[in-house]
């Protein structure tokens, strides 16, 4: 038995976490097992990493460092996490995952893209999401989305340049591969965002299915 892994990305407040949630509800009203997860994160040790690589701090990050940890977390993620539910026949839901790497440390840090790739088959093998959902919209709705929360994170308080940077490198791998990402438009109000998952329901089911 294997089940689906779908992973959920994009900017900063583009709404992942709120859609993932609505999508769970959808599949677990139609009687789906449900794994609802993050990155980095999804496992006490890698909540930690989480931390370490949030928190403001005034020693400045190396960018390998941050690449590194967030590799790191994802280890743990995957072997105590992700791919024991694949293996009962889960669907994992994963707000964020290897896409926000090359996003964020490829685009926006600027490391190099087989760097990256290399650390992604070192860690992942074989494994890759079946569906990926980029949740766009322009970078100042979302931060201005993830602001109204209150103080910001080490990421958040990065600049224009970095943020367009992420936004572009998310819609060229979209583009580069329509069999496996969805592009929503994420400026839209709620209701509407929704609607567009609900389209793509029947899809993952199909997929869940087959
Ligand atoms: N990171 C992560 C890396 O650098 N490399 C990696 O490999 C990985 C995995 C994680 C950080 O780590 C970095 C990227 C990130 O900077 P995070 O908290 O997981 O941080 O990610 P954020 O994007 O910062 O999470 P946010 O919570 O800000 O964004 P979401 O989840 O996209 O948005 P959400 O659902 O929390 O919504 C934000 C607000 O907007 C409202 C919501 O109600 C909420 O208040 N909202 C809408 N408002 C109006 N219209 C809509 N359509 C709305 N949708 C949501």
């Amino acid at each position: 038995m294997t089940g689906l892994f779908i992973t959920l990305e994009g900017p900063e407040g583009a709404g992942k976490s709120t859609n993932r949630d609505y999508l769970a509800e959808c599949l677990r009203a139609r009687g789906v097992d449900v794994l609802l997860t993050r990155e980095p994160g999804g496992t006490p040790l890698a909540e930690k990493i989480r931390e370490l690589l949030l928190a403001p701090s005034d020693e400045a990050m190396c960018a390998d460092t941050e690449l590194l940890l967030v590799f790191a977390a994802r280890a743990q993620h995957l072997a105590t996490v992700i791919r024991p539910a694949l293996a009962r026949g889960a669907v994992v839901l994963c707000d964020r995952f290897t896409d926000a790497t090359y996003a964020y440390q490829g685009g926006g840090r600027g490391l190099s893209r087989e760097r990256i790739a290399s650390l992604e088959s070192f860690v992942q093998g074989e494994l890759r999401p079946d569906l990926t959902l980029v949740f766009d919209l322009p970078v100042e709705v979302g931060l201005a989305r993830a602001s109204a929360r209150g103080r910001l994170d080490r990421f958040e308080q990065e600049g224009r340049v970095f943020f367009d940077a992420v936004r572009s490198t998310y819609l060229k791998r979209a583009d580069a591969d329509p069999s496996r990402y969805r592009l929503v438009d994420a400026a839209q109000p709620l209701a509407q965002v929704q609607q567009s998952l609900d389209r793509l329901l029947p899809e993952i089911l199909e997929r869940h299915r087959g």
